[in-house]
């Protein structure tokens, strides 16, 4: 029996899981050496990203000889995203509130009957420009090991809608994908991993548990922002308490 009550790995259908990565690119690591040299500080570079690696891709090869899917997500930013500071004048960490679409709220409640609404507003916290689409700073982490993907979901692609979910747009409503292309593969768990703790991984957990996959999280492969200082512990325990099941993850391992 591993920490937290959770069985060793032996004990999930491997063939009904999926690892899910979350964000894994250069603007959320620290400065390291990349292929092509020497990559700078991400422009919102978590402390710490580059020990989520190691156990991915450790969790990546066993999930991959043993029937499990391995599914990674991107943020992928058009220039001038509403979630950059920059695009509002505004200073990195304010807040704007933003409408959800009445369009957004009918398909919600037309393909998801079972689920509750959302907020009608959402408060966007402002980054700094990060992750825009196809520059260095979108590309997964060099020594991520990317060859196993089975499918990649990027998201934040709308002007005008974050996504920290890979699951549904910051409405908690608009879907992403990766739902749908899961539901083929007869995906029933999933485990995950990757940055950051305390935005993406935080709501991609919870829509996971909304949606009713068995739901884990690999503790040591996992980092957050932590600003304010404390969000990663917190968004730990909103996990926990929702329902994920965390352990090291060793424990995934035979
Ligand atoms: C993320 C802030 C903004 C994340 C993405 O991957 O956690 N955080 N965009
Ligand atoms: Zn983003």
């Amino acid at each position: 029996m591993g920490r937290d009550g959770y069985n060793k790995t032996m004990t999930l259908d491997i063939r009904k899981t999926a690892l899910v990565i979350v964000d894994v690119q250069n603007d959320f690591c620290p400065a390291h050496e990349g292929k092509n040299g020497r990559r700078p500080d991400g422009a919102l570079a978590v402390p710490g990203a580059e020990n989520v690696i190691g156990p991915l891709n450790a969790l990546a090869a066993f999930f991959s000889k043993n029937g499990g899917k391995i599914i990674a997500s991107q943020d992928w930013h058009p220039a001038g995203h509403v979630s950059f500071a920059s695009s509002h004048g505004k200073k990195i960490y304010e807040t704007v509130e933003l409408p959800v679409s009445p369009e957004a709220i009918r398909t919600f409640r037309e393909t998801y009957p079972k689920l509750d609404d959302q907020p009608l507003t959402i408060r966007q916290i402002l980054w700094p420009d990060h992750c825009v689409e196809n520059t260095p700073g979108a590309a997964f982490h060099d020594a991520l090991e990317t060859g196993r993907l089975d499918f990649v979901v990027r998201k934040g692609r709308s002007a005008g809608l974050d996504s920290y979910s890979v699951f549904f747009e910051n409405d908690r409503m608009t879907p992403t994908e990766l739902h749908g292309r899961l539901k083929e593969f007869s995906v029933d768990t999933l485990v995950f991993g990757g940055l950051a703790t305390d935005f993406c991984v935080l709501y991609s957990v919870l829509d996971s548990l909304r949606l009713g996959y068995k739901t884990f999280v690999a503790g040591d492969a996992i980092a957050g922002v932590n600003v304010p200082p404390g969000s990663a512990e917190a968004a730990e325990k909103t996990m926990k308490t929702a329902g994920a099941v965390f352990a090291p993850s060793g424990d995934f391992l035979p």
